[in-house]
C-alpha cells in the first residue's frame, strides 16, 4: 500500500450540552481529522482524540499536529506499507509516547487497508459481534435532580449502562440518591483521577452501592496505589488514564491494579495495540469496554469496529451522535436503538465522511505529499 497524500484538518464542533468531568468543562470539540489517500485514490479516515488542553492526558491538538506533520506523516509517505500493524510494530517504534497522534494516523491507514480488501474494519480487526451494546457517560451537573432526569431520559432510550462522573464532594450522596431511585440499573462511576489513597473512607463508602466498577479513581499515571486500593475494595476498579500499552496492561494485571480495563484506541496508540491488549485481557479474564472521548462519527466508527471483538463484554461509551452534535460529519450518523449499535458491514469504517459537513466545520487544513 502506497500512501500518496495525507490531509490534516482541524475541525470544531459545538457540543449540544457542556460536558463536565473532574478535570474541567468542555463546550466544544476541537479535533484533528486525518485523511490518508492511496495512489489509487482511496481515502482512509480517522480522528485524533487529543483535546485542545492537556487535561485528560499530556497530548493536545497542537502537539498531535506537530508530531503528525514533523514525524509520522513523513514516515508513511516514504514507505510502502504492507499491513497497518507495521506502523506500531516497526515504523513508529522510535517515537516515544504521543499515542493519540500515532493512533490517528494508524487509524486512517487501517480504514484504507480495510477498504482495499473490500472488507469492514470490524472484520479485518477480527471482530465477531454483529451488534454491540452501549451505555452513556453523564457529566457532572449542577444538581442531583438534573442527573436523575438525565438518567430517566437515557433509560427510556434504552442505554445499557449509566456512568456518572464523580469528584470529591460529588460522589457518595449522588450515588446514594441515584441508587435509591434506581436500585437495579447497571451503574458505575468515573473519577478521572480526582482522588488519592487518603480518600479511602469516601471510596470505601462507594462500595455499598453495587457499582459495576469505579473508573480511574487515583492518579492518571498510577498503577501502584490502585493495586493497594483494589485490595481494599470489593467494587472492581477499571483503569482508563493509566493504561497506554500492552505493557501497562500486563503490569496492571500482574499487580492487581484493576479488574476491568477501558480501551480507548487513541490512548493506547492505535488499533493494533488495542487488539493486543484485547487478547491479553481475554487470556486473563479481564473484561473490556470501549471508552469515549466525545468523538465525531469518524472516531465513533472506529470505536464500534474495535468493540466488535469478543472480549468487549461490557457496554461502552459510544452513544448516538445525536446526544453530542446538532449534526455529525458522517452519513449516516451513528444511531443507537434500544442501547444497541449494528456493526456496519460496508468496507472500512462503514460510515461515509460527508465532505460538505467536514468542510463546514473545518477551521484549518494542510495537505502533505512527497516533495
Ligand atoms: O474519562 O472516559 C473519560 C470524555 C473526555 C475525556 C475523558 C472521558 C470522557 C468521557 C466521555 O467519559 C465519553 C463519551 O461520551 O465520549
Ligand atoms: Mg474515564
Amino acid at each position: 500500500m502506497k500512501i500518496k497524500q495525507v490531509i490534516l484538518r482541524h475541525l470544531k464542533l459545538d457540543l449540544l450540552e457542556p460536558f463536565t468531568t473532574s478535570f474541567g468543562t468542555e463546550y466544544n470539540r476541537d479535533f484533528i481529522l486525518v485523511e490518508a489517500k492511496s495512489d489509487d485514490g482511496i481515502s482512509g479516515w480517522a480522528e485524533s482524540v487529543a483535546m485542545l488542553d492537556p487535561l485528560y492526558n499530556e497530548e493536545t491538538l497542537k502537539t498531535n499536529w506537530h508530531i503528525l506533520e514533523d514525524y509520522l506523516i513523513p514516515i508513511i509517505l516514504k514507505n510502502e506499507i504492507k499491513h497497518p500493524d507495521e506502523l506500531s510494530e516497526k515504523y513508529f517504534t522510535h517515537i516515544r509516547g504521543n499515542y493519540m497522534a500515532k493512533a490517528a494516523l494508524e487509524g486512517a491507514v487501517w480504514d484504507l487497508y480495510a477498504k482495499k480488501q473490500n472488507a469492514s474494519l470490524s472484520s479485518v480487526l477480527g471482530g465477531t459481534k454483529k451488534k454491540i451494546e452501549v451505555g452513556v457517560s453523564i457529566g457532572i451537573k449542577d444538581s442531583i435532580d438534573s442527573t436523575l432526569d438525565m438518567i430517566e431520559t437515557r433509560l427510556g432510550e434504552g442505554y445499557k449502562r449509566f456512568k456518572l462522573k464523580i469528584k470529591p464532594g460529588w460522589d457518595v450522596e449522588l450515588i446514594d440518591k441515584v441508587r435509591k431511585v434506581y436500585p437495579e440499573i447497571p451503574l458505575m462511576a468515573d473519577a478521572n483521577s480526582a482522588y488519592t489513597l487518603q480518600d479511602i473512607d469516601r471510596l470505601s463508602a462507594l462500595d455499598d452501592f453495587n457499582l459495576m466498577m469505579i473508573e480511574q479513581p487515583l492518579a492518571y499515571n498510577d498503577i501502584i496505589d490502585h493495586a493497594d486500593l483494589q485490595s481494599r475494595l470489593k467494587t472492581p476498579i477499571c483503569l482508563d488514564e493509566s493504561i497506554h500499552s500492552l505493557e501497562d496492561a500486563r503490569k496492571a494485571i500482574k499487580l492487581g491494579s484493576c479488574k476491568i480495563i477501558n480501551i480507548k484506541i487513541g490512548r493506547v496508540g492505535g488499533l493494533t495495540e488495542s487488539k493486543k491488549i484485547h487478547d491479553l485481557c481475554l487470556e486473563h479474564e479481564i473484561p473490556l469496554w470501549c471508552g469515549g472521548m466525545l468523538e465525531s462519527g469518524i472516531g465513533r466508527a472506529h470505536n464500534i469496529a474495535i468493540t466488535s471483538l469478543p472480549n468487549f463484554t461490557l457496554p461502552g461509551d459510544t452513544a448516538a451522535s445525536s446526544l453530542y452534535w446538532a449534526e455529525d460529519i458522517t452519513d449516516p450518523e451513528v444511531t443507537v436503538e434500544n442501547g444497541i449499535i449494528v456493526v456496519p458491514e460496508l468496507p472500512g469504517i462503514g460510515y461515509e465522511p460527508s465532505m460538505e459537513k467536514i468542510n463546514k466545520y473545518t477551521i484549518h487544513s494542510q495537505t502533505y505529499h512527497l516533495s
